[in-house]
């Protein structure tokens, strides 16, 4: 194998360590369903594996089905994860020896296949970042299942470097155009492209994600209570939902306490906030008198290299991510301290816009001009609309190989046990 497709199978075998990782529990863990938003582990195990044996398999290399009568259980579309426990899954020593059958011929058709050609799907590996990217993104998903359960032993407490109380509480950054989207990264997904022109007035944006410590002072402000910082949809389901703090906030006296991966803990005032919803950030940015970024924006103060005059992969350049540039991949199971990455930072300032907590922006999932659907409409396309709020940047749980400057994630605006956060921008005032 030449040096490209050894990175490949690196790949492949890391992305496979970490889903044995998050799935080497009792069965009774992994069949049991942990919350009706949440399928249960041993789906989201096989699915990868079927995710695999279609694209890899049958599509790229023209193999035979190894077993077409479970691809119908493993269709996200077909079955709603509320429902996902009802069906007639794998067993988990069964997931693990369907996945681990698919994965042997894999490896052979990764020797074998012509990465540049014949068609897009082989082109620079295309498949192979699609599966590697895709099972990175449910290993994410079911982290937060294995958060929601209460399950003990994910923390991983890596050092993450100290936080830094120095630095402007805004950047700006001067109108102009940028090019927003991608036409050169080989991995990117459809809904990345095509890269395109988008010309912004001037603007400001927080330096760093809201941390814990504001956070919390936007509850102490009665910001729950006060509809006038609500969106109307984000006021309804407050009442509805009766929350008054991020998902696994507690209070105690006058003390805060979270509980994380099964261990209940005061709330490190210093870090990020995550799991709330869109509407919760909405709501902290009008209070603050600010508000949410637009996608556009966040890519633009992330990404965009004014003097070059061109975006850059990461914030910091194209240099990969290592462990001083940005916290992903799991190393330590929460968002470093505040300013913890001033390496990391982008052209125009901007601080911990990649890893730590995906960043909720104040646009929807749509389309950029021109998109063309690729390898199929159920990735991106099927989602266009005025349902799903765009997440930027990455959390902590997100695997270097599944973020860059354009990768877009969406969700539901009410969805708050992903590892999510925010930070703020404001308009130029003239
Ligand atoms: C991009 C994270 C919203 O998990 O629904 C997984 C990724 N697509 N399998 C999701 C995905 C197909 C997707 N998100
Ligand atoms: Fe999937």
């Amino acid at each position: 194998m030449n040096d490209f497709k050894e990175r490949i199978a690196a790949e492949l075998l890391a992305v496979r360590d970490r889903s044995l990782a998050y799935t080497a529990a009792e069965d009774d863990l992994l069949v049991r369903q942990h919350s009706p938003l949440m399928s249960p582990l041993v789906w989201d195990l096989a699915h990868v594996g079927n995710y695999e044996e279609l694209w890899v398999l049958r599509e790229a290399a023209g193999i035979e089905p190894l077993r077409p009568e479970i691809d119908d259980i493993y269709d996200a579309f077909k079955h709603p994860r509320k429902d996902r426990p009802t069906l007639p899954l794998l067993g988990p020593a069964e997931a693990r020896r369907y996945i681990e059958g698919v994965r042997g011929r894999v490896l052979d058709v990764l020797d074998a296949i012509d990465l540049d050609g014949p068609t897009p799907l082989h082109r620079d590996g295309f498949v192979f970042g699609l599966v590697i990217q895709h099972e990175h993104q449910h290993d994410e998903t079911m982290l937060a299942t294995l958060q929601l359960s209460g399950q003990p032993g994910l923390v991983r407490d890596a050092d993450l470097p100290p936080g830094r109380d120095q630095g402007p509480e805004e950047v700006y950054v001067p109108a102009g155009p940028f090019t927003m989207g991608t036409a050169t990264l080989p991995w990117a997904y459809d809904n990345e492209r095509p890269a395109h022109q988008v010309d912004l007035p001037g603007y400001w944006i927080d330096r760093l994600p809201v941390g814990n410590r504001a956070y919390a002072a936007f509850i102490e402000d009665g910001g729950y209570d006060d509809p006038r910082w609500w969106a109307p949809e984000g006021w309804q389901w407050r009442r509805r939902s009766g929350t008054g703090a991020p998902l696994f906030w507690a209070k105690d006296g006058d003390t805060w306490w979270r509980i994380r991966f099964g261990r209940t803990e005061p709330v490190p005032m210093d870090e990020p906030v995550q799991h709330v919803s869109w509407y919760e950030a909405d709501a902290y940015a009008r209070w603050a008198g600010k508000r949410l970024p637009t996608e556009a924006e966040w890519e633009k103060a992330c990404g965009w290299d004014p003097e070059a005059r061109r975006a850059r992969r990461y914030p910091w350049g194209e240099e990969d991510p290592r462990p001083g540039l940005a916290n992903l991949g799991h190393r330590a199971a929460r968002p470093a301290p505040l300013g913890a990455y001033p390496a990391g930072a982008s052209a125009y300032g901007a601080e911990q816009m990649v890893g730590d907590v995906w960043e909720w922006t104040d646009s929807w999932f749509q389309p950029y001009p021109g998109f063309r659907s690729f390898p199929y409409k159920e990735y991106s396309e099927v989602f266009f609309g005025h349902e799903y709020r765009v997440l930027r940047g990455g959390s902590w749980a997100a695997d270097p190989a599944a973020v860059r400057t354009t990768f877009r994630n969406w969700d539901y605006p009410i969805r708050r046990q992903i590892f999510t956060g925010f930070r703020c921008a404001r308009t130029e005032l003239v």
